[in-house]
């Protein structure tokens, strides 16, 4: 059976529709959905029951499993499934991370110096209302800049700091332990990078996350930061995502940043991820290094 799939919104971001993905998917299948991904960075199936198992196997057929540096968030079944909630256990603690609030812009992993690009969520539980969650396409929105801004960024190096990004997490979340400390040393990435088949650039940064620019002063590049940053994330490069139960959304680390709106944190909110190394030879993958 072919892949059918509708734009939504009038945004990037395709809805694919008629599959179920506890099953089986025909191989010319996954090769449409490796397709689309590569050039739409976020895909949406709705009306899916998936257990970890089978979240873990869809999620296998377009890269490599990574486990987060994050083993706190880890679901007790499986440590390459992330637990993105607000529940806590009969002992109290939390079953996951990133439970509360708004989340402000970021795109994950960005933090090592070599990023598994690839996510899914899955929706189990959601709050009546908020806890929206948008995507922003730097892949559009490099190729919108003016061409004072293009200058500033093309052939420059961004700095990214795990510290910067635990500092906007609530208390829970910004405790690690000395583990994961010693797994997120500041790393460095090109703030523009190209696609290996298209030949078209994005943008690599993360506001929450880059903290400078190399061979910039501090003033020069956080004003800089600040400016691409509400470039890149008007509405016209944006996705917002009104999660319903059952929803899989699986997007590309390498050219978009996400954020998430608050919700009553009162209510119950459960998602589950998966992280995945997508493959160099078709998707934008950053490179980088250590910090100096
Ligand atoms: O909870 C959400 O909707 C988004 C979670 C998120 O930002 C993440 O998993 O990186």
């Amino acid at each position: 059976m072919s892949i059918t799939s509708r734009e939504l919104d009038g945004s990037f971001a395709r809805e694919i529709l008629a599959v179920q993905l506890w099953q089986a998917l025909e191989s010319a299948q996954i090769e449409a959905i490796r397709a689309i991904w590569a050039e739409c960075g976020v895909i949406v199936f709705r009306r899916q029951a998936l257990s970890e198992d089978e979240l873990a196997r869809f999620s296998a057929q377009f890269g490599k499993p990574e486990r987060i540096a994050r083993s706190d968030w880890a679901s007790p079944n499986r440590p390459d499934i992330t637990v993105i909630s607000n529940l806590r256990d009969d002992a109290g603690k939390s079953i996951g991370g990133l439970g509360q609030g708004e989340l402000a812009w970021h795109t994950d992993q960005c933090y090592v110096a070599e990023p598994a690009t690839g996510a899914m969520l899955y929706a189990l539980e959601l709050p009546r209302e908020g806890g929206v969650t948008s995507w922003a396409n730097l892949n559009r929105a490099y190729e919108a800049l003016p061409e004072s801004l293009r200058r500033a960024v093309d052939g420059r190096i961004g700095i990214f700091s795990y510290a910067k990004r635990l500092a906007g997490y609530n208390a829970a979340d910004r405790a690690i332990s000395d583990d994961i400390k010693r797994k997120t040393p500041d790393v460095t990435h090109p703030l523009v990078h190209t696609h290996p088949v298209s030949g078209r650039k994005a943008l690599y940064f993360d506001p929450s996350t880059t903290c400078g620019i190399q061979d910039m002063s501090p003033e020069d590049g956080t004003a800089l930061l600040a400016e691409l940053t509400s470039f890149c994330t008007q509405e016209r490069f944006v996705y917002r995502h009104h999660w319903q139960v059952g929803d899989v959304l699986m997007w590309d680390n390498g050219f978009l940043l996400h954020r998430r709106d608050d919700f009553d944190p009162a209510q119950r909110r459960l998602l589950k991820r998966t992280t995945i190394a997508l493959p160099r030879d078709r998707h934008f993958v950053p490179s980088g290094a250590l910090a100096a």
